[in-house]
């Protein structure tokens, strides 16, 4: 006999329930910084990565594997076949063209669109019943995308949106504040990106309103110009961009966040990519950032915010502008 046969008496042969299951599809700075993320804090037992790269894909999981035993022993698995990623509960998508230097989010569409239509239906083949989480950029069309490649119910298919943005905004009221990051509450919706909307009529610490302590606060009559920390959040990927070339650590721990939030089905809200029409005044079915309630059917409802006149405005301009790109895009 083997000795694995001299060691181990089968009871029954391992079932894998898949319950935990995610896909990680694109192994480039961002899929890696997820995957990473995704491991270190025990989000998934049993993660799948994806790549046309075979040899890179091959050789990440391999430096993965190699630390299985300090990530509370998980699985890492990895193919350029899809037939790998099949029952996962959640598919996320990072594969595609990153902004170079001095591009923004909407060049990069339709070289991103038609590199999906090699990506979702195929995710969707072997796992009807996922959830598509959509990182690549531009993340708010790319997820609208996605949903028209898929199928899926809308609840199924997330854009990770605007979660990135709240982070960045809570951190940098942190710096300004000198409060941790987790007690400064901040709402950055809309566009993931340049027309992104702060709501600065709901920012608070504590349940104080700073807006109640200096009424100009995020408008130009502010003459603390507390509304230059939105221009940061806006510009800080292109920054971050221009001196390292790429995002990659906060973009990954925003998954990890948004996955765990799903895989727990702890209706926790985050600020995520969601088709928003009818909200706000919106009329088009496009993908924008609202607070959701996230679990193991997606996104399960929206927060209504109540939202100031110039609020609404901003976040119908984005609408307008996500409904003008998408309607010259070519499935
Ligand atoms: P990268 O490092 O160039 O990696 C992209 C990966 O995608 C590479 O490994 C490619 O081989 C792979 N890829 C390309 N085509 C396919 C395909 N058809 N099937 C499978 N894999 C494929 O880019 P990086 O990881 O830096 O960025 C990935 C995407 O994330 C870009 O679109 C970024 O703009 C976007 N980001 C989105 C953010 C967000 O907040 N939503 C934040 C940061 C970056």
């Amino acid at each position: 006999a083997l000795l694995k046969n001299k060691l181990l008496n089968t009871v029954i042969e391992p079932v894998s329930t898949g319950r935990n299951k995610v896909t990680v599809v694109g192994v480039g700075q961002v899929g890696m910084a997820c995957a990473f993320s995704i491991l270190s804090d025990n989000v998934s037992s049993d993660l799948v990565l994806v790549d046309v790269m075979a040899d890179k894909l091959r050789g990440e999981m391999m430096d993965l594997q190699h630390g299985s035993a300090f990530l509370k022993n998980a699985k890492i698995n990895a193919s350029t076949d899809y037939s790998a990623t099949a029952n996962s509960s959640l598919c996320v998508v990072t594969a595609g063209a990153r902004q170079r230097e001095g591009e923004t989010r909407l060049d990069l569409v339709q070289r991103n669109t038609d590199i999906f239509k090699g990506i979702i239906p195929q995710l969707v083949k072997y796992s009807p019943d996922t959830i598509l989480l959509i990182v690549s950029n531009p993340v708010d069309i790319l997820t609208y995308v996605a949903w028209k490649l898929s199928g899926l119910p809308k609840n199924r298919v997330i854009g990770s949106g605007t979660n990135l943005d709240s982070a960045r905004f809570r951190f940098l009221l942190s710096q300004r504040l000198n409060i941790a990051p987790t007690s400064c509450h901040g709402w950055i919706i809309g566009e993931h990106g340049d027309t992104s909307v702060p709501v600065w009529s709901g920012v608070n610490v504590a349940g104080v309103r700073l807006r109640d302590l200096n009424e100009n606060i995020g408008t130009d009559k502010d003459t603390e110009n507390w509304g230059e920390l939105h221009k940061q959040v806006v510009d800080s990927a292109y920054e971050v961009i221009k001196l390292k070339g790429y995002t990659s650590w906060a973009i990954g721990l925003s998954i990890a966040n948004l996955a765990s939030a799903i895989l727990r089905n702890s209706n926790q809200v985050h600020a995520v990519s969601t088709m928003v029409t009818g909200y706000h005044g919106i009329k088009n079915d496009v993908f924008l950032s609202l607070p959701c309630t996230l679990g193991e059917g997606g996104v399960s409802s929206i927060v209504k915010q109540k939202l100031t006149e110039g609020e609404t405005a901003l976040l119908q301009k984005s609408a307008d502008m996500m409904h003008e790109v998408q309607k010259d895009l070519k499935f």
